[in-house]
């Protein structure tokens, strides 16, 4: 039998094992769509590509993300497929040792008019959370002036509906949007924030700053304000009813709404 103190000792060891390995915050994933443009005025900006990843935004980690199920974009009422092109793409956020496994769709905007990329990922397996992650994702791109079709729903198991127009957008703005399950408002989703600290330029003065929390409200409309410009990310969280087993054994998905936009300052 082991002595009572041994036994605080190894759980002693054993919770500091834990927190050491354990990075703070490293429970927020964001499924990423960064275009290249978010606003096409000009011909030579029409032919666009999509940064398509799997990240810690802010604290600049990217994981390995396999081949997303589905890549589009959704733009006058049409839905485009372009999963089979999907370029592999070795990425290094600026906290990462080595690159991981992203992707990059190529897409040239014909007609003027909003244009909703998204993507729906394999389900990603999480350790850390006993749980697989599948963040349906997504950026609107508007395009010649026409503004059109930005709070489209593109029919994903989970998706946030723009209330506010996604895109030019100041920093300081307030944004609205409504969390969808299965084509329902969501009531009292949590949604997790984060901003895409390009090149860790931005620092958080403690743990918690580094994802915001907001919940949708009893109609799963959130509102949160952004107040730097830049790539803000959007997570609308909630359970799957399917699972997916696991060595044998069922293990519970979490769905993620997904959505980026962006917010500039005055020139
Ligand atoms: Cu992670």
């Amino acid at each position: 039998m082991r002595s009572v103190t041994s036994l605080r000792k190894s759980l002693t060891i054993a919770l500091l094992a834990a927190l050491s390995l354990i990075p703070a915050g490293s429970y927020a994933h964001f499924g990423m769509v960064i275009p290249s443009h978010d606003i096409v005025e000009k011909q030579e900006d029409a032919s666009l590509f999509v940064n398509i990843m799997f990240a810690h935004p802010f604290e600049g980690q990217s994981m390995n993300m396999e081949k997303p199920v589905r890549a589009g974009v959704l733009s006058n009422g049409k839905k485009i497929l372009f999963t089979d092109e999907l370029k592999p793409l070795d990425l290094r956020m600026y906290a990462d040792t080595k690159p991981s496994r992203a992707w990059r769709g190529h897409y040239t905007i014909a007609r003027p008019g909003d244009h909703i990329f998204f993507m729906e990922p394999k389900p990603y397996w999480e350790p850390a959370e006993d749980s697989y992650i599948v963040h349906y994702t997504k950026v609107i791109v508007n395009a010649f002036g026409k503004e059109i079709g930005w709070d489209e729903e593109v029919g994903m198991k989970t998706e946030i509906i723009p209330l506010t127009r996604p895109y030019a957008l100041y920093a300081g703005n307030v944004f609205q949007g409504v969390v969808n399950v299965d084509g329902k408002p969501a009531p009292f989703t949590e949604v997790e924030i984060e901003y895409f600290n390009r090149g860790g330029k931005s620092k958080a003065p403690a743990g918690p700053f580094v994802t915001q929390v907001v919940k949708a409200d009893a109609n799963g409309v959130f509102t949160c304000a952004l107040p730097k410009a830049g790539w803000w990310g959007f997570a609308a969280l909630s359970t799957d009813s399917r699972t997916i087993l696991r060595d044998g054994k069922p293990k519970p998905v979490e769905i993620g709404a997904v959505l980026w936009i962006k917010a500039e300052d005055f020139r």
